[in-house]
């Protein structure tokens, strides 16, 4: 437990030191919590917030969800008195991003709860499949740095055969008729790096260049550690860029192994290319 915890403020002084730190807040006591997330947003101020100053408390109804099964989910923000946080700012064209990703994460889902008022969010979604996942909110009280919040929870049903998390080593990848590379310099912990996505036509190998905007930008960028302790948000560096290339940065806070999502849309259809990385 002491080794959690320092583990937690480590990550924390590490994000700030590179001026992306988000606000975190502690508590293990089982369902309807708030539950600490260390993250970043690398397209945002780099201002500080306190930490414990906002609180997501989860609720899901049914509280048992099963697979396959609309589930109901409840985000509350509140300060650490249980006051409710009413405003928020629009962050890539939402109040909230909300990602979903089962405990392997093979499975990802890029959702956006709607805002009910009084700090209230709240989507229906369904599960695949039986097992843990962990859902991450992620949004910007007004006045108040770019947040991330997070929560385990357990979904009834058959649980899928657990995919192991392995780094790829071919970086390019076919997904809905696209051919995507991904690019980047040696990786290294703590150092700032460039992620290029070269999008080509995967029949005709030509480049595409007429990428969607998504969400406001070209592309959008999620990247998880394997445990799913570690969320990074990233953000391209040329929002209005429409292909063939999209550059993103990001710090990866320690070594180890990493999951990459990209998405991307083209012709009005999003599509998602998910790689897997080993940070020395
Ligand atoms: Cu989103």
């Amino acid at each position: 437990m002491k080794k959690a915890v320092t583990a937690i403020v480590l990550t924390a002084v590490l994000l700030t030191a590179c001026g992306k730190a988000a606000p975190s807040s502690t508590g293990h006591e089982g369902m309807n919590m708030s539950s600490p997330e260390p993250g970043g947003h690398t397209g945002h101020s780099a201002e500080t917030a306190k930490t414990d100053e906002v609180k997501a408390t989860f609720t899901l109804t049914p509280d048992k969800p099963q697979s396959k099964k609309d589930a109901q989910a409840g985000i509350q923000i509140t300060d650490n008195s249980n006051k409710v946080i009413e405003n928020f700012d629009l962050s890539h064209e939402k109040k909230m991003h909300l990602i979903v990703v089962s405990k392997d994460l093979s499975y990802f889902n890029h959702i956006h709860p709607d805002y009910k008022g009084n700090g209230l969010f709240d989507i229906t979604t369904q599960f695949p499949a039986g097992g843990q996942y962990k859902l991450f909110a992620d949004f910007v009280p007004t006045g108040k740095s770019s947040t991330t919040k997070s929560q385990w929870i357990t979904v009834q049903g058959n649980a899928a055969k657990p995919v192991a998390i392995q780094p790829d080593t071919n970086m390019t990848k076919v997904v809905d008729g696209k051919e995507i590379t991904l690019a980047y310099d040696p990786l290294k912990s703590g150092k700032e790096t460039t992620l290029t996505f070269t999008i080509k036509d995967a029949a005709t190998k030509k480049p595409m260049t007429n990428l969607q905007q998504y969400l406001g930008a070209v592309g959008h960028v999620v990247i998880l550690s394997d445990d799913a302790e570690q969320y990074l948000h990233v953000h391209p560096m040329e929002e209005k860029a429409t292909g063939p290339d999209a550059k993103f940065m990001t710090t990866f806070p320690k070594s180890g192994v990493y999951k990459i999502w990209g998405q991307f849309q083209h012709e009005g259809k999003v599509f998602t290319v998910p790689y897997v990385v080993k940070v020395p």
